[in-house]
């Protein structure tokens, strides 16, 4: 046989193939670890087709060259920041073995799972075959599997468990050394020289570190399920704070356990028609008292995130005896309710009237919700539903930071592994300085949103293991809707540019890529908007008549005199420092200003508060023994930004009376006539 005529026998068979296309084939994406494509080197039958004189692409042939895709590796151990950070805080083993394992079990399992989820997105199935109504909403095994991988992984119980069971060997003596440490760590600020006692705190402190470092490896293969995640946990935190007996003591158990078979997720449904922000004029929905003590919700919750979920916290009017209810904000109570089916398999109290059709985070069912007398029971006194749902926005606002960090760390990731893969112009992509420089600023926003994450969680934990001190408490509740708006925002722009890295395939869809992006973009949404949270940077200033920026401004010197003897350091402490006084400056100029004033300034005061508060860990952070020159190198870079904008606003006119007729006559500036 012919050279000629046996390759034509090979395509024929080739082309038989062809017919089968058709045939699912296994998922393959760029967030999967798996081999590498075959494609670079060009097979015997290529060469025999060119040695018999034919052109390469003809016909069935495409080329012989295929692009190497990026490879996702074990994302704890490809994070140099993220083990720096736990080595300098946390006792190593236990963490690091744990993190490291669940590191491999993303890059090699895990992931495809999350893919599986975006490409079997959920859906809803209104009726059964006879025409009953039956509101199922139908999520793929992959979905399900993160519910049991989240509670095995204790993902949402680290941050309950508090500390490791085989290190409380004794619970006397824990106890007491605990609280002796507590007492030390108070007074002195620093760790008691009694090594078990303090072992102790220190996880206890910092299992929320712990626990959200977890997290980060794992939010963007988890194909959404972080969200479920963070408003469970926010349910077991609002449980704890208001008290863990009937009727949710079962319900916290559940939330916080490691088993999978008794794990619950909970929902958090507090938007409604009119909005998600306003929630104490938008809020319709009625609760309706029951002879036992109980209430039947009607009302109609707009925006219901992970549906699937097996209860749900939510926010109703009570109405009195003639039915009527209290307005604003002091008409909302807190209630608890369990989703459940009775014996016709039909939703208690519930229609779901449909899905959302959303940009992203398709993964995961979001439903606009009929409540129809919906059993509940109510949590809070009446009229405090919205200070009782705080610790559960708090939680959220802190797990959506962790998501934002997270993801911002995975594009990099990816990134910088394409780099060393797609040749372009004569050489790797790493070998070109100008990617080099793309890649480390956007290696500079994700350092930062890393360390402001953290110190944030850091703060929760100390709350939560009551070593806080009154500067931590002010701290915790001024950082949080901070790191909430400014990571979000970090993150849209550090995906958007990571997608580009990549070329035109970060465009392509079942590269995963896109998707990175899209739910990128809802973390600057839900949650409170950037302005919605910029105003609640104000409301909790005014609140705490000005000490949680006391606590700041206090917070930031002391970082910074950690500091003062780091020359290599020096240009960004002056950065920072020189930014601090412009930012007080501001703040004692503003408390003679008006509302409005204060409001048109409160984004770039909260952007402001992020960028110093982040410049001063980031230095902090370099000054550390086992610190990295990459760790200078990125406080430096950092702190060479407009650290202070609202200063540098303020000094243009930006809030002045005249400003806001202005900025509005620019945005409807209509077309002249004529
Ligand atoms: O639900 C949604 C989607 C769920 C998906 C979850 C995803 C999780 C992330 C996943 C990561 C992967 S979206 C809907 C989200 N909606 C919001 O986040 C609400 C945004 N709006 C606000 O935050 C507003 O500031 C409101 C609703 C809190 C304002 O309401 P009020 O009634 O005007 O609030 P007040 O009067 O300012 O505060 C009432 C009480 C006060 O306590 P008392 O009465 O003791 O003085 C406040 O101090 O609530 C307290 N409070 C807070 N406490 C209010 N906000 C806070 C806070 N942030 N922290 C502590």
């Amino acid at each position: 046989m012919s050279v000629v005529s046996a390759l034509l026998n090979r395509r024929v068979a080739r082309g038989c193939g062809r017919l089968w296309s058709g045939v699912p084939r296994p998922l393959t994406h760029i967030r999967s670890a798996s081999v590498a494509e075959p494609g670079t080197r060009r097979s015997d039958e290529e060469q025999l087709w060119e040695a018999a004189g034919h052109p390469l692409f003809t016909r069935a042939r495409i080329g012989s060259f295929f692009q190497e895709k990026a490879v996702l590796k074990n994302p704890f151990l490809e994070d140099a920041l993220l083990q720096g950070y736990l080595r300098r805080h946390l006792p190593q083993e236990v963490v690091f073995s744990d993190l490291c394992a669940f590191g491999e079990r993303v890059a090699k399992e895990v992931d495809g799972w999350g893919r599986e989820c975006e490409v079997n997105p959920p859906r809803l199935v209104h009726f059964d075959p006879w025409g009953r109504r039956v509101d199922h909403i139908v999520t793929s095994e992959a979905w399900r599997r993160m519910k049991d991988l989240s509670a095995q992984e204790g993902l949402v119980a680290i941050g309950y468990e508090r500390s490791f069971g085989e290190w409380r060997f004794d619970r006397c003596f824990t106890t007491f050394s605990s609280l002796a440490c507590v007492l030390y760590f108070s007074l002195t600020n620093s760790f008691c020289p009694c090594l078990i006692g303090c072992i102790f705190c220190v996880i206890g402190c910092f299992s929320r570190v712990y626990q959200m470092s977890k997290l980060y490896i794992y939010c963007p293969s988890s194909g959404l399920y972080t969200c479920p995640l963070a408003m469970t946990d926010g349910a077991a935190k609002v449980i704890q704070s208001i008290g863990v007996s009937w009727p949710v003591e079962e319900a916290y158990s559940r939330l916080t356990t490691r088993q999978p078979e008794l794990f619950w997720t909970s929902g958090q449904w507090m938007t409604e028609r009119q909005g998600g922000s306003d929630v104490a004029s938008g809020t319709e929905t009625v609760a309706v008292p029951q002879t036992d003590g109980s209430y039947k919700l009607h009302g109609f919750k707009w925006f219901t995130s992970a549906t699937d979920a097996d209860m749900t916290l939510t926010l109703a009017r009570v109405q009195d005896r003639m039915g009527a209810t209290a307005p604003g904000s002091k008409g909302l109570s807190l209630f608890y309710a369990e989703v459940s089916r009775d014996e016709d398999g039909r939703l208690r109290g519930i229609e779901v009237q449909r899905l959302k059709d959303k940009l992203g985070t398709r993964q995961m069912p979001t439903a606009e919700l009929l409540l129809d007398g919906l059993p509940a029971h109510r949590l809070s006194d009446e009229g405090r539903g919205v200070a009782s749902i705080a610790n559960m926005l708090t939680i959220t606002r802190i797990h959506n930071s962790v998501s934002a960090a997270s993801t911002m760390r995975r594009v990099l990731q990816l990134a910088r592994d394409y780099a060393t893969r797609r040749t372009a112009f004569g050489k790797l992509l790493k070998d070109h300085p100008l990617h080099m420089q793309t890649l480390a600023r956007m290696e500079v926003e994700t350092r930062g949103a890393f360390l402001l994450v953290m110190d944030v969680c850091r703060l929760l934990g100390r709350e939560e293991s009551g070593i806080a001190t009154q500067l931590d408490t002010h701290l915790l509740r001024l950082l949080t809707p901070v790191v909430k708006l400014y990571t979000g925002k970090q993150a849209v722009a550090v995906v958007s540019e990571g997608l580009e890295s990549f070329g035109g395939q970060g465009y392509i869809e079942d590269t995963g890529l896109p998707g990175l992006l899209r739910d990128a973009q809802v973390l600057s949404i839900w949650e409170g908007t950037t302005n919605v949270l910029s105003l609640d940077v104000l409301r909790c200033v005014a609140r705490s008549s000005g000490m949680v920026l006391h606590a700041y401004f206090t917070h930031v010197k002391s970082l910074l005199a950690g500091a003062s003897s780091v020359s290599s350091l020096a240009p960004a402490v002056k950065a920072v420092d020189g930014s601090l006084s412009e930012l007080e400056e501001f703040v004692q100029g503003a408390a003679t200003r008006g509302q409005s004033y204060l409001e048109l300034a409160a984004r770039d005061l909260a952007y402001s508060l992020a960028r110093i508060y982040t410049g001063a860990l980031l230095i902090d952070h370099a000054c550390w023994k086992g610190a990295s020159p990459s760790d200078s190198y990125a406080a430096l870079r950092w702190c060479e930004r407009d650290l202070c904008p609202v200063a540098a606003k303020q000094k243009r006119g930006y809030y002045d009376s005249r400003t806001p007729p202005l900025d509005a006559a620019l945005v409807c500036d209509q077309p002249t006539e004529g």
